[in-house]
């Protein structure tokens, strides 16, 4: 079964879908894969949150519909008010930025959205799908570029990588709130697992 083409059993007519062809991933590599299958695009989970403003400004399910549009898999969601420390473990690695003060008093200021998506290099999808940390500097068509203005309110934060994603997941989620599920469309949006 090439990867990317549906299971023939199912779709006796279904197309062959392009799939990508990036080799396995590295074994050494600590990361939040659901599955891996040799010589298709690596399953990523990554954390997703619509931030205060986003759920301010009634975007939640703007962001969610293109993120599921887009062919990712919902795998948990929790709707919270992150507190101080929760907030300041998240952005950690920005600690001694000038900005650090201010980005914890937003990201705590009122509820938000936390979600993970699972999908082949959902953490790169994800980062696209968002546009660049400066709304001003992201492209129509993202998210960031196409309803948002300033870096400060830019509405949505997706993990930057493999390490990242698995310890931000495990600041928002405990591993039994993650849930392992196939839906009927899996095989024509995301390939072969
Ligand atoms: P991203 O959210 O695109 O991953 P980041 O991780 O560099 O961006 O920064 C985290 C958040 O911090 C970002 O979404 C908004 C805020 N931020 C980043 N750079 C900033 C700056 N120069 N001034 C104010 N806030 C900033
Ligand atoms: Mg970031």
């Amino acid at each position: 079964m090439r990867c990317g083409a549906p299971p023939r059993s199912v779709f006796a007519s279904a197309p062959v879908l392009a799939g990508e062809n990036r080799g396995p991933a590295k074994a050494s590599r600590k990361r939040t894969v659901a599955a891996t299958a040799k010589g298709c695009a690596r399953v990523e989970r990554t954390l997703v949150l619509v931030k205060p403003d986003g759920v301010q400004r009634n975007l939640i399910g703007e962001i969610v519909s293109r993120l599921e549009r887009k062919g990712l898999r919902l795998v948990a969601a929790r709707f919270l008010q992150a507190d101080r420390a929760l907030a300041e473990a998240h952005y950690a690695p920005h600690r001694e930025r000038p900005f650090f003060p201010e980005l914890i008093a937003f990201l705590t200021s009122g509820p938000m959205l936390a979600l993970v998506w699972e999908g082949p290099r959902a953490i790169e999808q994800v980062r696209t799908i968002m546009g660049a940390t400066d709304p001003a500097k992201s492209p129509p068509g993202s998210i960031r570029g196409d309803l948002a203005l300033t870096v400060g309110n830019n509405l949505i934060h997706g993990s930057d990588g493999p390490e990242s994603a698995e310890r931000e997941i495990g600041l928002f989620f405990r591993p039994e709130d993650l849930v392992t599920y196939r839906r009927a469309g899996d095989a024509w949006a995301q390939g072969r697992e």
